[in-house]
């Protein structure tokens, strides 16, 4: 599948048009600005989605995108991660390719941690070769029996020569087999729970890993099981402080939630400028489809629920770089950004449902724009904390307020 082409009657619709909100300042609308200049000369072939991703880090990181992953220090854009930044490059990605979209996003994923909690030899190790492309990251965390409860993970790292010894699995890991480097969480020590887990940093070529078991899914999405056996690493590959982990891969996720939702967004505003453009010229009953108020309140359904979507993404965003009150680390920031998934992800699968059904047969065609983004949304629900995880995030919060 080759990236999307661009509908030309956006009209109002153009998915620049909120950078106009208050949450967004000159820096940011000149950051979407060029992206979508960008965006839209780039045509990649999905049809091998590994061959894919690795084309799409490369350009990503030769046109100097992937310098938002990364804090200016270890050759990133800004003096730190900025939210709006990232969740203003998600959502313009995502609008063209959500591989495109995934393999940004995973750049910023799987070095977050080292950005939050790295010593100055793992930062300056990684994070540099992450904003070039030079090094593609990945996040393992989830387990065949512990994905929304971390918690009960089972990969066990032990004290060993020099270092510490690895022995457990890791599945549904985003880049498997793709990664130059897995930021690992293990337990290291398995009666303390949520206490007891640390993050590793650990390079793809160490002996002992095996990352050779990909696994299908339902759109282009390059994943797999790694392996870890007798799998030794160095004292140095400790990622912040020992049994820390598990705080580390929460606030690590805090950040890049509101950025899930940005992606969703961006794949509702393309099957909404797709649905426009099949209501303006589609021909039914001797008038258009965007003639009948069936199709029109349809339309106002959509364009809510991406507002609201939106609304409450940017609003995670700008909490998180701008609020010194409520801003990152904070219980609020926590909510807001575990809001703006929950609605956008939701949202966006309902608006792309919707926009299908516009297209009648054709919606249902392989290598249709909105059959496409059908498939693409689906995980988004599900990863990063599934819908029914920021329910409860939010729900806890509730009851402490
Ligand atoms: N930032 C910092 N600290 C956090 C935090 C956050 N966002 N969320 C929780 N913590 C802390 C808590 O404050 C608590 O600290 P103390 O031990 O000092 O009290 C500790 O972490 C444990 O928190 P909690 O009791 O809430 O943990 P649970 O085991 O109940 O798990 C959920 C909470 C379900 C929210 C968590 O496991 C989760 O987010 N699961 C989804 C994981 C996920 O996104 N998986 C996808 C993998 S990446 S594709």
């Amino acid at each position: 599948m080759v990236a999307f082409e661009h509908p030309h009657a956006h009209g109002a619709l153009a998915p620049t048009a909120h950078l106009e909100l208050p949450f967004f300042d000159d820096a940011h609308r000149a950051l979407a600005n060029g992206l979508v200049s960008w965006v839209r000369q780039q045509t990649v072939d999905e049809a091998d989605d590994r061959a894919a991703c690795r084309e799409w880090v490369q350009r990503l990181g030769d046109a100097g995108w992937l310098r938002y992953c990364v804090p200016q220090a270890h050759g990133g854009a800004l003096p730190a991660l900025d939210s709006r930044a990232l969740v203003i490059l998600r959502e313009t990605l995502a609008f063209h390719s959500p591989l495109a979209d995934f393999a940004f996003a995973m750049q910023g994923l799987g070095s977050g941690a080292i950005t939050l909690a790295g010593t100055p030899a793992q930062r300056a190790a990684y994070l540099p070769d992450v904003a070039t492309g030079r090094k593609i990251a990945a996040f393992a965390l989830s387990e065949p029996e512990a994905g929304s409860d971390v918690a009960g993970m089972r990969l066990r790292a032990t004290p060993s020569e020099g270092g510490w010894r690895l022995d457990g699995q890791k599945t549904w890991i985003s880049n498997g087999g793709l990664a130059d480097f897995y930021v690992t969480f293990a337990k290291t020590n398995p009666e303390a729970g949520a206490r007891g887990i640390s993050a590793f940093v650990v390079d793809a070529d160490t002996p002992g890993l095996d990352s050779s078991a990909h696994i299908h899914v339902m759109a282009p999405h390059p994943l797999a099981t790694l392996s870890y056996r007798d799998c030794h690493v160095g004292a140095d590959s400790l990622l912040g402080s020992e049994h820390g982990g598990f705080k580390l891969a929460m606030q690590t996720l805090d950040i890049f939630r509101a950025s899930v939702a940005a992606a969703a967004l961006g794949m509702a505003r393309r099957a909404f400028a797709e649905a426009v453009t099949q209501a303006r010229s589609r021909q039914m009953f001797g008038q258009t489809l965007g003639d009948f108020q069936l199709t029109q309140a349809r339309l106002g359904e959509m364009s809510a629920l991406i507002d609201a979507a939106a609304v409450l993404t940017y609003r995670a965003a700008w909490m998180r770089d701008c609020s010194a009150t409520s801003g990152a680390g904070t219980p609020a920031y926590t909510a807001a950004a575990a809001a703006a998934k929950l609605t956008a992800t939701e949202n966006a699968q309902k608006v792309i449902d919707m926009a299908l059904q516009m297209f009648g047969g054709r919606g249902v065609q392989v290598g249709n724009v909105v059959e496409h983004l059908y498939r693409d949304i689906r995980s988004l629900r599900i990863y990063e904390g599934a819908s029914e995880v920021q329910l409860l995030i939010l729900g806890k919060h509730a009851l402490k307020a």
